[in-house]
């Protein structure tokens, strides 16, 4: 009979091609020689590495689907398969690796002026710039288009004021995608600068989730910002939710990369822990939960598999993304938490990163649109019925 492969149930790796089996395996290799060893301090000390973007970027990881500027121009599965390498290290170096990639590459290479792009494309991809996307505000999180930031046209440009916070990489960002409403109340997307007066992006300290990556607000004073840093091609929430469905993607399969770090982690733990006289991993109980996760997370790699595979035929809709970001949030935080549980006491040290990861869940459930949001995204698509507003 066919051999069974316990960690790949489904056979997964047969259905890459030869070059994303050697971008993953690059990618596995790099973050676990680079990244791996840095983490535990990093996330006990709140601290981010600044020169993880500048190694993100020496890899060929930022913008990798981008097909300009120096770009890798890779199709979505391996940048789906590099998110998960990252992520299976810490959910808070796949935010920055996603923010800088997703959220502020895509857009200025979608939507941006060819100077735009000549501008900052370059040194976004080589990480000498870190750039962040504002959109959720104190007061409009889940329901964005509630935004109060205003762009008030000024002769040569705009002057923004507002207030954007939970911004990945804000306090260390040289460049800011910021969203506002113009004078007719049309959202548009603006390209800020670091220095530039009136703008300041203070941390937010005390997060007990993604430590090991770098949180803070955009305060925005009266900014000018020329006209020409407004991006011209695109009008409406359409333009953040452009970007967001990458990124939501993304993290659909860096969730699993987490979840797997949990699985493998309780499999071998409990293979070597003895309690009443047999390794733990020979008891009913734990061999369920094993076989839960492991069929978890078999599922759940099919599903981004495929939704990436319609990512580059341009057959990916918005609720298909919705459904496995959703997905793969939910499920790997149940994961995460299970396979503490089953490190018994020592679950909750941080030496065996999986109560790190459970935490970093936590937000990863969160950000991006929550899980219930996501639902009621799913909910309307199937019923015809807005349960928004
Ligand atoms: P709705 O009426 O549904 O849509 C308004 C306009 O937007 C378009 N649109 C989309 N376009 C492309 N892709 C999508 N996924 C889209 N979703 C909506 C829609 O077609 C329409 O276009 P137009 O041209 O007709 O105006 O808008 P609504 O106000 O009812 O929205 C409801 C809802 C819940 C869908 C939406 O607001 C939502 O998804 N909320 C969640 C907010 C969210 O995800 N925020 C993310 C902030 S960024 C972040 O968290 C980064 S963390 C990154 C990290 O560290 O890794
Ligand atoms: P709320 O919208 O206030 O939601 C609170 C609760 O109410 C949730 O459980 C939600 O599911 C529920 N809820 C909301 N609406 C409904 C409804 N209609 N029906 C039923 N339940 C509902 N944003 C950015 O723009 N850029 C970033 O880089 C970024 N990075 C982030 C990094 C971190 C670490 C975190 C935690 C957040 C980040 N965010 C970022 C913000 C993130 O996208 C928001 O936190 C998220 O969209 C939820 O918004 P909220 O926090 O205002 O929650």
């Amino acid at each position: 009979s066919a051999p069974f492969v316990w960690d790949d149930a489904l056979l997964l790796n047969d259905q890459l091609t030869e070059d994303e089996r050697m971008i993953r395996d690059a990618a596995h290799a790099f973050c676990q020689d680079k990244l791996m060893p840095r983490v535990l301090m990093a996330n006990r000390n709140e601290h981010f590495d600044r020169e993880i973007m500048n190694e993100f970027g020496e890899q060929g990881f930022l913008g990798a689907t981008l097909d300009s500027h120096g770009c890798a121009g890779v199709g979505y599965v391996s940048y789906g398969l590099m998110a998960r390498e990252v992520e299976r290290v810490d959910s808070g170096y796949r935010s920055a690796f996603s923010v800088q990639s997703s959220l502020v590459m895509f857009p200025i290479h979608a939507y941006g002026s060819d100077a735009q792009k000549d501008k900052f494309l370059p040194k976004l991809r080589s990480g000498e710039w870190v750039g962040c996307f504002g959109l959720t505000e104190p007061d409009a999180g889940s329901d964005p288009n509630s935004m109060r930031t205003r762009a008030k046209s000024v002769d040569g440009g705009y002057l923004l004021s507002g207030s954007k916070t939970w911004i990945t990489n804000s306090p260390i960002s040289d460049v800011f995608v910021v969203w506002a409403k113009d004078d007719a109340g049309t959202l548009r997307g603006f390209l800020l600068e670091k220095g530039m007066k009136g703008l300041t992006a203070p941390k937010i300290e005390g997060k007990f989730s993604l430590r090991a990556s770098i949180t803070g607000m955009i305060m925005m004073d009266d900014v000018f910002v020329p006209a020409e840093n407004m991006l011209p091609g695109v009008k409406s929430l359409a333009g953040p939710f452009s970007c967001l469905n990458r990124a939501r993607y993304g993290i659909a399969w860096g969730a699993l990369g987490a979840a797997e770090f949990c699985w493998h982690a309780a499999r071998d733990y409990t293979m070597n822990r003895k309690m009443f006289g047999k390794p733990l991993a020979q008891t009913q109980l734990i061999q369920k939960k094993l076989a839960d996760m492991q069929t978890e997370i078999t599922l759940g790699l099919q599903s981004v598999l495929r939704v990436g595979r319609l990512f580059d035929e341009h057959r990916a809709a918005p609720e298909m993304i919705s459904l496995v970001k959703r997905n793969s949030c939910g499920k790997s935080l149940d994961i995460a938490r299970m396979a503490r549980d089953m490190h018994g006491g020592n679950g909750v040290s941080d030496e065996y990163h999986v109560i790190r990861h459970v935490m970093n869940l936590e937000a990863v459930n969160t950000y991006e649109g929550t899980h219930d949001v996501h639902a009621l995204i799913l909910g309307r698509a199937q019923t015809g019925l807005n349960a928004f507003g």
